[in-house]
């Protein structure tokens, strides 16, 4: 498991001549389908945690203890912070452990070996979209991902992958010194693809996590 730290921002021409001319490594561009999972009752989004398909491969998105105690900085509160699982069993686990309470049947499941894993946990896609993403590569660890959603909205990321345990603190100063070398302004957190895809085709799932402050 690992901590992705993360700033979302939104890309202009400025900021691409700025990365043009920054020592920054193209590590080229490529396109993925994301399909993310939830329960009727929307059990794992409402807890701020994200299952996701991409490229035949699972993931799970889920809240870090900091990301919740409101002690942080300007610079640091634009930034978030998730714990990424990405092994299948684990994934299962911790998908388990939330919606216990709410279907009994997940107890009995017998194989989550075979795909339809997810169908027999009564957990169905709510959000499917393609995405291009241009990365590149800093030093230290840092990556940038500019990405171009198939419904009409770009946005940009600076990220830093921490290992569990690892120095969270270090990673949000250095996506602050890259941000600041980006010449990015605002203080204001810059929406995710999920939020404006929600937005726009489920209204009434998205204001329910509004209203959870989840989004
Ligand atoms: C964590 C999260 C979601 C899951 C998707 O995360 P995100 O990093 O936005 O997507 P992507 O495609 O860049 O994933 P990567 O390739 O880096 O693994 S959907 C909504 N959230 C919560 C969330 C939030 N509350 N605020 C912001 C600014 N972003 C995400």
């Amino acid at each position: 498991m690992s901590v992705e730290v993360e700033r979302k921002f939104l890309c202009n021409a400025d900021i691409l001549k700025t990365l043009e001319e920054t020592e920054v490594t193209c590590v080229g561009q490529h396109q993925f389908k994301d399909q993310y999972f939830d329960s009727p009752n929307f059990d794992l989004t409402l807890k701020d945690m994200w299952l996701r398909k991409r490229k035949e491969c699972w993931e799970l998105k889920s809240p870090t203890a900091e990301e919740t105690s409101g002690e942080q900085s300007k610079s640091a509160a634009l930034c978030t912070r998730y714990k990424e699982i990405t092994n299948l069993p684990e994934i299962q686990l911790r998908v388990k452990e939330v919606l216990k309470d709410v279907c009994e049947d997940t107890e009995k499941s017998s194989s989550m070996e075979n795909e339809s894993w997810h169908s027999k946990m009564n957990l169905a896609c709510f959000a499917e979209f393609t995405t291009v993403r241009r990365s590149f590569i800093l030093e230290d660890g840092v990556r940038i991902d500019l990405d171009q959603a198939d419904f009409g909205y770009h946005v940009g990321e600076i990220e830093v992958l921490v290992p569990e345990e690892g120095d969270v603190q270090s990673a949000l100063e250095k996506i602050e010194r890259t941000a600041r070398k980006l010449g990015l302004a605002g203080d204001q957190r810059v929406e995710g693809k999920m939020s404006v895809y929600l937005k726009r085709n489920n209204p009434e799932h998205y204001a329910k996590l509004l209203r959870a402050h989840v989004l």
